[in-house]
């Protein structure tokens, strides 16, 4: 067999939600090929913006060529599938709950992971914990993927979902964490930007105890408040496409961004 061809450009993208036109506006301003380049989506693929069901199609259509890791909106939208949540007024899930049908995405979504690896980077919807250490985090998260994609699908999402357990309380932080207190303890309440925030609280990624991955950025997504983000070793790739902002693409290997305005639909 021979080895596959090295990829031409790698491109990670953040939160799409739903916007297919300005996901198309994006890929065609970088020229992505799904045969020479790949893709990585920091999750939030869907929700709130009017074509979730197209942006998951054309994640799946390309499945060879797009990694993806899971957001709060793609748990919900499982959790939604199975009854263990329902839809509330602010999603535009309705056509992928619509029928049965839909479900054809599930098998594959369930398959994702919460965080992936690579040489230098390190790809998770919303963030590190600041509680743990790096090798827990990853081992719970790790748990968390295999109950999901092998495990009972409804017992697993009923316990992501109370958030009690540590297995609950690492996909949390990973898929939902913008601020944390002094000790590290996520406020989910807060969404806004750090510099409006209440004291006390600060940026995951500006506490002391987290256990930074040797020589990889994390790229994350899931803070349009914070926006387009970047330091020595984050990259934040929210910039609010679905809040009538913008959508970025960040080119792994040369640190180019690109970007496109939200495209209306
Ligand atoms: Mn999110």
């Amino acid at each position: 067999m021979t080895q596959a061809p090295e990829k031409q450009n790698i491109w990670a993208i953040g939160d799409v939600q739903g916007c297919y036109e300005s996901l198309l506006a994006i890929l065609d301003k970088i020229n992505f090929s799904p045969k020479i380049d790949g893709l990585w989506m920091v999750g939030d693929m869907v929700n709130r913006g009017p074509k979730s069901l197209e942006v998951l199609n054309f994640c799946h259509e390309h499945a060879q060529a797009v990694d993806v890791v899971l957001g709060n909106h793609e748990l919900h939208l499982l959790a939604c599938w199975n009854g263990i949540r329902q839809p509330n007024p602010k999603d535009s899930l309705s056509e992928l709950l619509r029928d049965e049908q839909q479900k054809r995405f599930e098998p594959w979504l369930r398959q994702q992971p919460f965080y992936r690896e690579y040489e230098n980077h390190f790809l998770v919807h919303a963030g590190l914990s600041p509680q743990s250490s790096l090798s827990d985090f990853k081992a719970m998260l790790h748990q968390a993927h295999l109950q999901l994609r092998d495990g009972d699908l409804n017992s697993t999402l009923s316990e992501l979902f109370q958030g009690e357990s540590q297995l609950a309380q690492s996909v949390g932080c990973a898929t939902r964490v913008r601020m944390v207190n002094e000790m590290g303890i996520p406020d989910h309440g807060y969404k806004g930007s750090p510099q409006d925030a209440p004291t006390g609280l600060q940026p995951w990624f500006t506490h002391e105890s987290i256990d930074w991955p040797e020589n990889k950025k994390i790229i994350f997504g899931h803070w349009a408040a914070l926006g387009l983000f970047q330091n020595n070793q984050v990259v934040g790739l929210d910039s609010g496409c679905v809040w009538r902002r913008s959508l970025s693409a960040y080119n792994v290997k040369t640190g180019q961004v690109v970007q496109v305005n939200r495209v209306s639909q």
